[in-house]
């Protein structure tokens, strides 16, 4: 399969607020870099570069407004005198006032996050942008006939909402291809995200739509990171309806259990009847990532990619979280070899 890569994610190298202190983030651009050493080394077969894309291709996902405060949110920092990573400070949480865009950016930098995981720097969106337009194009190979296609997007995407960013993400790089599938004729899409983490992104972009499925496979929000979105009762609103589908895990679960999940989202996925099928892929399940608490290995990595493969859909590979960085490569890998061998 191919793979579409951009290495202007060297321009997005972040800090993040962790235990209290600031420090470098796990997101970082040696991530993508590894999985690219080993799509290499692995012979998945040809990497090619994005096309750069209009912008009404990302604002199919998320708000205008949001948009042009990614885009212009560095210069109004700097513009304050600030250096350093732009990262919000305050929140509009339960009754504060959300009907007005704060004018000035600090308000602007809590209006457009959930977290302070999504640090603002010189060269974020020209990186955001690049790892949407991997997407896209990965998108387009599959809906020109390509059986499989893979978008080493970095940032990821799936925590972004349609107006916020957080835990590393800006852009929701799948959902803005699901998007691109749907303007290009598709009748239905489904989205299965095997982060570690819940898509809340991609369940909020898409969670009162009837021609997008969403399921997501990951750890119980009770004890981890979003906290605040992916139980199971989240089951989608008015027209969306039985479209989302959340399966959430205790920490420590390991193949057996996640396999079965995973039947039972490909079950569901099979049983909706999609044109195409897009893969939220982190690699955050491994056993040693150092922010995740599941225990793949990386032999199930293989596992995954042939079951996905059973579906018999054309299906896209949108990277996502994953953070042991020696391991990444390998565990990303595998998924599509997997994929490649029982395809
Ligand atoms: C856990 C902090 C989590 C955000 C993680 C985002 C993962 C994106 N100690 N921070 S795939
Ligand atoms: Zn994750």
């Amino acid at each position: 399969m191919q793979t579409v890569f951009s290495d202007r994610h060297h321009l997005h190298r972040g800090t993040e607020l962790k235990d209290g202190t600031i420090s470098p983030s796990f997101e970082k651009p040696e991530r993508a870099d590894t999985v690219l050493a080993h799509v290499r080394s692995a012979g998945l077969g040809p990497v090619i570069e994005p096309q750069a894309y209009d912008r009404a291709c990302y604002v199919a996902a998320h708000s205008e407004r949001y948009v042009a405060f990614l885009e212009n949110a560095w210069n109004e920092w700097r513009a304050t005198g600030k250096t350093h990573d732009a990262l919000p400070l305050v929140w509009p949480v339960r009754d504060l006032a959300i009907e007005r865009e704060p004018d000035f950016i600090d308000g602007k930098l809590g209006f457009y996050a959930m977290d302070a995981g999504a640090p603002i720097m010189a060269g974020t969106w020209e990186a955001v942008r690049s790892s949407a337009d991997s997407a896209l194009t990965a998108m387009d190979l599959i809906l020109d006939g390509a059986r499989s296609a893979f978008a080493l997007c970095r940032p990821p995407g799936h925590h972004a909402a349609r107006e916020y960013m957080g835990g590393y993400c800006y852009l929701n790089n799948v959902a803005i291809a699901a998007e691109r599938c749907l303007a290009r004729g598709a009748r239905r899409v489904a989205i299965l995200d095997v982060d570690f983490h819940h898509g809340n992104g991609t369940q909020n972009i898409f969670y009162d739509r009837a021609d997008v499925l969403f399921a997501s496979i990951h750890g119980d929000p009770a004890v981890s990171y979003p906290y605040f979105s992916g139980f199971a009762r989240e089951a989608g609103t008015g027209a969306g309806i039985g479209c989302n589908l959340n399966l959430p895990l205790p920490r420590g679960t390991a193949w057996p259990q996640y396999e079965a999940a995973l039947a039972s989202a490909l079950t569901r996925i099979f049983d909706y009847q999609p044109d195409y099928l897009l893969i939220s892929l982190g690699v955050d399940t491994f056993e040693g990532d150092p922010i995740s608490h599941f225990k793949l290995t990386s032999d199930d990595y293989l596992r995954l990619g042939a079951a996905i493969a059973g579906t018999g859909l054309q299906t896209l590979f949108v990277m996502e979280g994953g953070y042991m960085v020696d391991e990444i490569g390998i565990n990303a890998v595998n998924t599509l070899l997997g994929f490649d061998q029982a395809a």
